[in-house]
């Protein structure tokens, strides 16, 4: 198995909540590293960047302005697998259907304030590590 790198947001929900911590217990637990981090407050302009695949989607405006309400921190995410294992951890989309012991089951309880989000695919994570990370931001230890 290839070591993949992901890209992943501790929401705004998760930081108001003081859990930055457990959150990134879980992805080092799991046998990701954490190869670039830091926290910043989204502009309306950068959500809608990163979210575009969304825009037409009846929940965007809401999904925008969560995403904008507070700090965040952003991180890269290594290790085997690295996209598909963090989506384990993470749980389901929806915190209510997430299985017991993910990250979303444990930290959140509504679908518009779900505690992380995780690239879906090598090339999402690509896109999005572009679009947060300068490459002399991440700290490779592959
Ligand atoms: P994921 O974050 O699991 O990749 P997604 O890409 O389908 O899920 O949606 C992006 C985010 O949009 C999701 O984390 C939370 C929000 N969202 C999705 N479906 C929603 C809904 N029905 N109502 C409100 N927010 C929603
Ligand atoms: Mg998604």
């Amino acid at each position: 198995m290839a070591i993949e790198q992901t890209f992943s947001i501790v929401k705004p929900d998760a930081v108001g909540k003081n859990v930055i911590g457990e959150i990134y217990s879980r992805f080092e637990k799991a046998g990701l590293k954490i190869v670039g981090a830091k926290m910043i407050h989204m502009s309306e302009a950068l959500a809608g960047e990163f979210y575009a695949e969304h825009k037409e989607r009846p929940f965007y405006g809401e999904l925008v302005g969560f995403m904008t309400s507070g700090p965040v921190m952003v991180q890269v995410l290594e290790g085997e697998n690295a996209v598909a294992l963090n989506r384990e951890i993470m749980g389901a989309t929806n915190p209510k259907e997430a299985a017991p012991g993910t990250i979303r089951a444990d930290f959140a309880t509504e679908v518009s304030a779900n505690a992380v989000h995780g690239s879906d695919a090598p090339a999402s994570a690509a896109r999005e590590i572009a679009i947060f990370f300068k490459p002399e931001e991440i700290f490779s230890r592959a």
